[in-house]
């Protein structure tokens, strides 16, 4: 009969067109799924989008992190063998997960600085601007001094970026605000913290790396050194400043003891009642740099 065979067509058709949306409706799930629960999901994205002029927050941060403070606690400096890293970690990661990255305080810090800081011992501080390489080098060579990345805060962040993203998983991989795009980002805040950490806990006399070498000058008065680091000194803890003033071995000699940038150095410590003292190429350091210089002329010490 004609119209039985139409209503068994259409309700054939209807099946048919109930099963593929059904069908669609699995795959749809099963993608979703797929999505949310991948692993290395929380490392691919926030946003997938760059948001931020400098790198994206260092991948296996936590790895990291963990890692160089149990070396550090153990092998680097065993007197801090109680300090809590999973502690550590976490308060790190509190201060910046799920926060915009361009709104964070300084005070997001305090419970990791109060778990990571140590004292350094007195007259061993060493101070630094525009020598990253060579101080460190000194430091590996002469356990004696302790430059801030020396200590267990500044050795866990040493050349590491992280920061956090107001949506799901809380961190950016992709990108990261620099001290261009924003002074609060949180690396930037957390060397501002560190470094008047270091600062503030140093004590006798402390010693100072500068590059004479550079065509700006020794002596930047809005780096961390000139603009952190020797304002929260402790002038009844700190009597000397030793200013080490180190010229490339192959590079010009632009700056020196007498000029203008080291005046400017001396003239704000003086007013902070603390004494300076300068000398050009302080021996020590100059043989390391001759370690990669033999044949140099400055490195001909017994002519
Ligand atoms: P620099 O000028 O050699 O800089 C060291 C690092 O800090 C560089 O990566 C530099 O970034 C960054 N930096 C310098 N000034 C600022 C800044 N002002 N800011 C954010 N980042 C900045 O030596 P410093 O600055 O004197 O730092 C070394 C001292 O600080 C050491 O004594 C150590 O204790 C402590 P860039 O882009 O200039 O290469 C405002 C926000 O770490």
């Amino acid at each position: 009969m004609p119209f039985q065979n139409s209503s068994s067509r259409s309700r054939r058709h209807n099946l048919i067109v109930t099963g593929i949306m059904a069908l669609l409706v699995i795959l749809v799930v099963v993608v979703v799924l797929a999505a949310v629960l991948s692993p290395g999901r929380e490392e691919n994205t926030s946003s997938d989008v760059r948001q931020w002029s400098g790198n994206g927050t260092t991948k296996h941060l936590r790895e990291i992190i963990l890692g160089r403070c149990y070396n550090y606690i153990t092998t680097v400096n065993p007197e801090l063998k109680d300090k809590d890293c999973l502690n550590i970690w976490e308060e790190l990661q509190h201060a910046f997960i799920y926060k915009h990255p361009c709104n964070m305080q300084e005070e997001d810090y305090q419970p990791l600085k109060n778990l990571a800081s140590h004292s350094v011992p007195c007259s061993k501080s060493l101070f630094w601007s525009k020598t990253n390489d060579l101080v460190h080098r000194y430091t590996k060579a002469n356990r004696d001094f302790f430059t801030l990345e020396d200590t267990l805060l500044g050795y866990i962040a040493d050349r590491l970026t992280w920061c956090g993203s107001v949506t799901s998983p809380g961190i950016d991989y992709i990108s990261c605000p620099e001290w261009k795009d924003c002074d609060s980002n949180p690396v930037t805040l957390f060397w501002k913290m560190a470094s008047k950490m270091f600062a503030e806990t140093a004590c006798g006399t402390v010693q100072v790396m500068l590059n004479g070498s550079l065509e700006a000058g020794a002596f930047k008065n809005n780096s961390f050194f000139g603009g952190i680091e020797i304002f929260h000194l402790n002038p009844e803890k700190v009597s000397t400043m030793q200013i080490w003033l180190m010229n490339d071995v192959d590079g010009p000699q632009r700056d020196s003891c007498t000029g203008h940038s080291i005046t400017t150095l001396t003239n704000i410590l003086k007013s902070r009642k603390i004494n300076a003292t300068c000398e050009n190429n302080y021996r020590p350091v100059q043989f390391l740099q001759c370690a990669s210089y033999p044949d140099h002329s400055t490195c001909k010490f017994c002519s």
